[in-house]
């Protein structure tokens, strides 16, 4: 049933101002605020089941970067100041690799099946997903609260990366979207097993941008040139009606869309992508910045890319010097993330 409960989205989790109203909206991904003790899911079909032949990490293909120094940030008037998009500045890094594209299901079913991890949004027993893409006929009894500044994102109990919308839903016909109901927490031990790293938000920007410098998106300043979608964000009205122009409501194969200039795929929107770093709106102002890595703690950790909720009327973090955070442990049906291999000598 759908409760009178209502849970605060953290400053963390939210998107922030938008750029017309300059209010506080918490649209991006809400944070869990998981203060209770976990409980124990049930039993649930092992990704095992998942008949589709498991890649393995190591063959998931990497873009290799050389590195060197680029522009990071942005000052575009229409962006987020406060969230610490600006200033421009120039920024070292050594090389790196990077996957091509995020973490799939199947990736993340491999993963599973080799270690027989869990993740906390299956240790909790819940995780956030959207209102709409919830099923009709389980609208009533799958929602057990909504956010209060955001009350299209609903507390599902059962919804977890195997179970996107809530019990009923499986991912078996989707093995290469991006694995989404994954916290940072989640993310950071699928790195660790893979002999890799969550990027550093300047590798994901310096990445990101594909070669071009100062852009507004991985392949330019127009988002839809020649009248071409180029990502999976949302149409229409949000968060009401989304006509999913682009072909996509909710996730996407992670190869949808062209890659940018440097061969990564699905870079902005689909899904948002966590970075290593901890969030901090002005760490960065004012320092000499080589492979810089943020703050040594914080209370929220960077994501990056936007997603297919993302909508200029409302959040245009789908650029790629936006930045959002959210709590570690946090998890929702439109945040995943991919690696790194750094190159650097230790
Ligand atoms: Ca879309």
């Amino acid at each position: 049933m759908i409760s009178n409960e209502t849970m605060s989205a953290s400053d963390g989790a939210n998107c922030g101002d938008c750029p017309e109203g300059r209010e506080q909206k918490a649209c991006c991904a809400p944070a869990a605020a998981r203060d209770a003790v976990p409980v124990s899911p049930p039993e649930s079909p092992c990704a095992g089941n998942l008949e589709a032949a498991f890649t393995a990490d190591s063959l998931r293909p990497m873009v290799s970067l050389p590195g060197g120094t680029f522009l990071m940030g942005t000052d575009y008037p229409y962006g987020f100041p406060q969230d610490g998009e600006g200033p421009i500045r120039p920024v070292s890094l050594s090389p790196f690799q990077i996957d091509a594209c995020p973490v799939t299901n199947q990736d993340f079913a491999a993963f599973v099946a080799a270690t027989h991890f869990r993740t906390e949004a299956e240790k909790f027993g819940w995780s956030f997903v959207f209102w709409s893409h919830i099923p009709k006929d389980r609208s009533l009894e799958a929602v057990e609260g909504t956010v209060a500044a955001a009350p299209w994102w609903c507390k599902v109990p059962g919804a977890n990366w195997q179970s996107p919308e809530g019990p009923s839903s499986s991912v078996r016909d989707r093995p290469e979207h991006p694995v989404v109901h994954v916290s940072w927490n989640d993310a950071h031990a699928y790195a660790a097993w893979s002999s890799k790293s969550l990027p550093t938000e300047a590798q994901w920007e310096y990445a990101a941008r594909g070669g071009l410098e100062q852009k507004l998106y991985p392949w330019g300043d127009e988002l839809t040139p020649g009248g071409k979608h180029r990502c999976n964000i949302w149409q229409g009205v949000f968060p009401s009606y989304d006509t999913a122009e682009d072909g996509f409501a909710g996730s996407c194969p992670v190869d949808s869309f062209p890659p940018n200039g440097s061969g990564l795929y699905s870079v902005t929107g689909n899904v948002w992508e966590w970075c290593a770093d901890w969030f901090h709106a002005s760490f960065h102002v004012g320092k000499v910045l080589s492979d810089p890595a943020g703050p040594a703690s914080g209370q929220a950790r960077v994501m990056k890319g936007g997603s297919f909720l993302c909508h200029a009327s409302y959040c245009n973090r789908y650029r790629v010097a936006a930045r959002t955070s959210n709590t570690p442990d946090s998890s929702a049906s439109n945040i995943g993330f991919r690696c790194v291999r750094n190159l650097r000598p230790e």
